[in-house]
């Protein structure tokens, strides 16, 4: 009789032991936390419809360094956070997924105390799943785990955490347990690239100059379909009514080409800033301010905006004066030559003109290359 009881006894456990082998108590099938794809533990838990009531309540938190956060960075790990709760209850379980955009599996999971992971299987082989375990199922009325979500090196988008939890009834069956759905979308972070302007090798400009500015982007670039505009300060630096000068599409670091329009008023206290729109931004204003004045066209002596004889005869006055030399000396009809005010004027007729504007050249001298030039470039005009 002894005996017999024994072998009894010896079945029950083997009978225990191959209950173990499917024990979801350990940590549930993958593949059900009701993302699109996938059923819910109610493939098995199926005494109550799928969230029969409001009793329950989930909270998925994701944290980094403590700070709750609402959004994420590609690349870096969060602390999740899943609480859920339904009085009376002292079994709980649950299991989680996140899909970004296309329902792409975003990211992988660390699992911590009371949690395991698994793999998705067959089409769903690229999806990754952390859920309780054995350790991790009994709780009064309230339960929380706290696991690491890996987010994806690329972004995704917007990531949703996929989240079905079992109330249990604490009967070790499958039976009597209330199965709930819930999620949480977070957002990629945005991460705004910035734009500086690099140092200008002019600091003298006429109106009607061509500016050539370049500026380089860090912490990321631009998206698609990006605009950079070119904007012009006022006078004295300030951005209240900037003058959008030029735009270019671009996702980097650039140079965008203007040209300073002819009505500027004289100032040396001019900055740029460039901004951008995806996403907008706004850079700081140039560091370097440069200034826009008074400039010669090579002939026009009187800078009345035509090479005619009277500039012979303004040059020939001057014959001999002297003056600071330009930062461009050229005598090309391209472009007026920023320069600065010379102590002498010249007259003719009456007429008096800064002497800056004999100097056709841009040499200092006032001499028989300035009178030349007057002859070549006779009958110019801007
Ligand atoms: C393939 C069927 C199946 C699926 C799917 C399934 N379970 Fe279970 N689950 C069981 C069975 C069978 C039991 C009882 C035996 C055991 O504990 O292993 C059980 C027991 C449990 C228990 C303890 C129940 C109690 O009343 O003591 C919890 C908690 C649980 N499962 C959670 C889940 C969660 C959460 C999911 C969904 C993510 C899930 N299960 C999906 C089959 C399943
Ligand atoms: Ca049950
Ligand atoms: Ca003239
Ligand atoms: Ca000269």
């Amino acid at each position: 009789m002894k005996k017999n009881l024994f072998v009894v006894g010896v079945l029950t456990l083997v009978g225990l032991i191959g209950i173990n082998a499917v024990d979801y108590t350990s940590g549930p099938p993958v593949s059900n936390t009701g993302a699109p794809g996938e059923n819910t533990c109610r493939s098995c838990h199926a005494g109550f419809s799928l969230n029969p009531d409001l009793e329950a309540s989930a909270q998925i938190v994701v944290r980094q360094n403590g700070q709750a956060v609402e959004s994420y960075v590609p690349g870096q790990s969060y602390e999740v956070e899943v609480t859920v709760s339904r009085t009376g209850t002292t079994k709980f379980g649950f299991q989680m997924t996140a899909l970004g955009s296309g329902n792409a599996m975003a990211g992988n999971w660390t699992a911590a105390a009371g949690t395991s992971t698994g793999n998705g299987t067959g089409s769903l082989s690229a999806r990754r799943y952390i859920h309780h375990n054995s350790g991790g199922v009994s709780g009064t009325n309230v339960k929380t785990w706290n696991f690491t979500w890996n987010a994806p090196a690329t972004g995704l988008g917007n990531v949703v955490f996929y989240l079905a939890y079992n109330c249990a009834n604490n009967n070790n069956s499958s039976s009597g347990d209330r199965i709930y759905t819930s999620s949480l979308t977070l957002p990629e972070a945005v991460v705004t690239p910035e734009i500086s302007i690099n140092a200008n090798p002019n600091t003298q400009y006429c109106p009607g100059n061509d500016i050539a500015v370049s500026f380089t982007v860090t912490g990321g670039s631009f998206h698609d379909g990006n605009v950079y505009t070119l904007l012009l300060s006022d006078a004295e630096g300030g951005f209240s009514s900037p003058l959008a000068l030029a735009t270019l599409s671009g996702t980097g670091s650039e140079t965008i080409n203007a040209s300073l329009p002819e009505f500027l008023e004289p100032g040396n206290g001019y900055k740029l800033k460039i901004t951008a729109t995806q996403p907008t931004t706004e850079s700081e204003p140039s560091a370097q301010t440069f200034s826009i004045g008074a400039c010669v066209w090579p002939g026009d002596a009187n800078n009345d905006g035509i090479v005619d004889v009277f500039d012979y005869f303004f040059v020939a006055g001057g014959y001999g004066l002297v003056g600071p030399e330009r930062p461009q000396t050229s005598t090309l009809w391209q472009a007026a030559y920023p320069s600065e005010d010379w102590p002498a004027n010249a007259n003719f007729q009456g007429e008096t003109i800064n002497a800056r504007y004999l100097d056709a050249n841009g040499d200092g001298n006032v001499n028989l290359l300035d009178v030349a030039t007057t002859v070549v470039n006779r009958g110019r005009e801007r």
